[in-house]
């Protein structure tokens, strides 16, 4: 019995060395202690025991069966701490690594010329006006001394809503309802989406974003507007630009011109970006006509004005060296992230 007892105790202790899982040693406990166990099995047989060595027996029995707990629990217990480094190890995290650069949002490039349009503007003390996209024809044409034959007034150029409501095809209606209700001396810049009917290529969208400016005070002369929109020009494309400008005809001033602007790539030399001619056409100006002053009761004896319209998207693209305008509305994140 103490001879089979021995043996018992040394091959658990034997397969508990050689245990590497909990399962293993789940199923030596088992197959010892269990119910069934040969320990249990032997514990059975006690009372054949002499009753003189049966408490001797008894506590020898006991015995192996601490001895095979407190092994069983130790490996245990050490099979855990094993799989508790293992994955701390694994878990390990270096806190001097660089953190991940979170992605944020890019300004759209209009909105970045338009803020910097309206930041020269604003600090020659203009005020920024906003008007309807949905106009009156009068506010449209009528107003703006646009005749009602003008090729502009077309279909095919204005999208009409009905006889008398169409969408804006230029942003001077924001200043004639400026014109209307306030009093001169009048200094605004009216930037806002217009509409016309063009098909879509690299320089045409049917809708795209102007940016006009209108001042009416005494004695406002073609001087100023020079003064102005050159001042304009070296604040948007640098204190060398140089400014020109050619007698154009607007049916809302008189006289009318466009200006150019020396190109910023090549100083004037001539060079791809300007198509070889040194100048890059920028906007379209002039004195406010008397007969659009006088439709806003504003008296011609007394004030003058001048006025000017120019294209955002156009800015845009030649500010950030853009060469279709469709990238500037197909929100692209690939386009955008570069801005
Ligand atoms: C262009 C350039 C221009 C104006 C817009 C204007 C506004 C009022 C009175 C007189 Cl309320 N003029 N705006 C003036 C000259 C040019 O835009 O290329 N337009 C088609």
């Amino acid at each position: 019995m103490q001879e089979k007892l021995n043996e018992i105790r040394a091959l658990a202790l034997k397969r508990i060395q050689e245990s590497d899982t909990p399962e293993k040693l789940k199923e030596i406990q088992i197959a010892v202690l269990g119910k069934k166990g040969e320990l249990t099995s032997i514990m059975k047989t006690l009372k054949d025991v002499s009753p003189e060595d049966r408490p001797k027996v008894g506590q020898m029995i006991n015995d192996a069966r601490a001895e095979i707990e407190k092994n069983l629990e130790e490996a245990s217990k050490k099979m855990q701490e094993q799989v508790r480094n293992a994955r701390l190890k694994a878990e390990v995290i270096d806190v001097t690594l660089p953190a991940k650069k979170p992605v944020i949002g890019h300004r759209h490039p209009n909105t970045i010329a338009l803020e910097e349009v309206e930041r020269i503007f604003v600090g020659l003390g203009y005020e920024i006006t906003e008007g309807p996209e949905i106009e009156k024809d009068y506010y449209n044409f009528e107003a703006l001394n646009i005749p009602a034959d003008h090729p502009a007034k077309d279909e095919q150029d204005t999208f009409y809503i009905n006889g008398e409501m169409l969408l804006r095809t230029q942003t001077s209606s924001t200043q004639i309802h400026a014109m209307e209700q306030g009093k001169p001396p009048i200094r605004i810049l009216a930037p806002g989406r217009v509409f016309r009917a063009d098909e879509v290529d690299a320089t045409h969208s049917p809708s795209f974003h102007q940016i006009e400016g209108l001042v009416v005070d005494k004695n406002i002369t073609f001087a100023d507007l020079k003064g102005t929109l050159a001042q304009f020009a070296k604040e948007l494309f640098g204190e060398d630009t140089k400014v020109k400008f050619r007698p154009h005809h607007f049916p809302f001033t008189e006289p009318s011109a466009e200006m150019d602007v020396s190109c910023f790539k090549c100083g004037g030399k001539g060079c791809r970006f300007c198509k070889g001619s040194g100048w890059i056409e920028i906007l379209g100006c002039g004195m406010v006509h008397p007969k659009v002053l006088e439709r806003c009761n504003i008296d011609t004896n007394e004030y003058t004005g001048f006025a000017f319209g120019v294209g955002l998207e156009r800015i845009a693209l030649l500010k950030y060296e853009i060469d279709d305008m469709r990238l500037l509305y197909e929100n692209d994140a690939r386009f955008l992230d570069q801005f």
